[in-house]
């Protein structure tokens, strides 16, 4: 499947239809009064959030979307039907921007939401509205009012709980399709993974989202490897898991890959290394790798770390990992650790 996270589009709202200018005609009568109706509305501009999309794909086919003008009043006092609305349909999570201006518009995130986004411009009058007792054969009507066209950057930054980080080959896209229904590309090459997967974890009364993101490896943030631009998937989560493989296919010293791994988060944004991480040695169904792992857990007990030691394979450790990780995120989210404590408003 591709996936595509930033698009560029215009969109337009309908015109509305022009009024029109009609005499009603009778029989011996050689002029009637004024009947020219009003034009119609012209379409409005919706968002929708739509829960079967993942990706901005359909956008990148089609870059201009214009809702339908309204039709032009008629004799007969007809009015101009209203123009049809167009509706967006956008994966949640996604941002609307003016690109002229950078500003943010709309941060979509609720699912089947539905929001007004450009109204249409209304229908013109008809000269049927602008007959008075000075004037009863009014020849004039409104032509309708222009719709709105804005140029928008549309950008998705996936909703997720849990984020997998880690460099490549780890074992992050093996670890969600253990726990969740996500069937990502697993090898042992780099870089297997593409694109983010996203994967939903069962915790019985309640699930949890955790999003599978490309490897990082050092220079990230420069471009090197896939780059950080997909680090934007995880930026709204609020835990990490930093999976850390012993095995051979790692190269390098375990504690420095580490401490690479989060300066690429830092250089991206030094919000990213400040969200809560729980270390989780993979692979440990090999035993010098579990061996290992036993061995360097002091160490990032010592600098604070919560560790786990798991297997994909064997699940072992897994239960366990997927329940912190669920105890912690909520945690997270109790509102004495709200980190927007400074600016909490008491009556708001
Ligand atoms: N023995 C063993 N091998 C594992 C385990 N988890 C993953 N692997 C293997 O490690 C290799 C890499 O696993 P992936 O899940 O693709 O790693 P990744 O972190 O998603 O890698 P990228 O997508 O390239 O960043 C694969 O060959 C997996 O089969 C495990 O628990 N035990
Ligand atoms: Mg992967």
């Amino acid at each position: 499947m591709k996936f595509v996270d930033q698009v560029l589009i215009e969109a337009r709202s309908g015109d509305g239809g022009r009024g029109c200018v009609s005499f009603r005609r009778e029989k011996f009568v050689e002029m009637g009064g004024p009947d020219g109706g009003d034009g119609g509305r012209g379409g409005d501009i919706y968002f929708v959030v739509d829960p079967s999309l993942t990706t901005l794909l359909d956008f990148r086919y089609q870059r201009h979307h214009r809702a339908k003008n309204g039709m032009p009043g008629l004799g007969s006092d007809k009015h101009g039907k209203g123009g049809d609305d167009l509706y967006l349909h956008v994966p949640a999570g996604t941002l609307i921007y003016d690109d002229e201006t950078g500003e943010q518009l709309l941060d979509l995130t609720e699912v089947d939401k539905q929001v007004m986004f450009l109204k249409g411009g209304i229908g013109g009058r008809g000269n049927a509205r602008f007959k008075t007792s000075r004037n009863r054969a009014p020849r004039h009507a409104q032509p309708g009012m222009p719709g709105e066209v804005r140029q928008l950057r549309i950008e998705l930054k996936l909703l997720a709980d849990v984020g997998l980080i880690g460099l490549p080959n780890a074992g992050k896209s093996t670890l969600i399709s253990v726990i969740s229904a996500a069937k990502p590309k697993i090898s042992d090459y780099p870089f297997t993974t593409l694109v983010p997967n996203l994967g939903v974890v069962d915790l019985g009364d309640r699930t949890m989202v955790v999003a599978d993101i490309p490897g990082l490896i050092e220079g990230a943030s420069e471009g090197h490897g896939l780059g950080t631009r997909f680090l934007r998937h995880v930026e709204r989560t609020d835990l990490f898991l930093h999976l850390i493989d012993l095995s051979m296919l790692q190269t390098g010293d375990p504690v420095e890959n580490f401490a690479l791994i989060n300066t690429e988060l830092e250089r991206y944004d030094p919000k990213l290394a400040s969200k809560p991480q729980l270390v989780v040695f993979t692979k440990i169904d090999i035993p010098e790798v579990k061996e290992q792992a036993e061995q360097l857990r002091p160490d990032f007990i010592a600098q604070g770390h919560e560790v786990f030691l798991i297997s994909a394979v064997t699940r072992e450790g897994v239960k366990e990992l997927v329940q912190v990780a669920a105890t912690r995120l909520e945690e997270s989210r109790l509102p004495e650790s709200d980190s927007a404590e400074g600016d909490y408003d008491p009556l708001g």
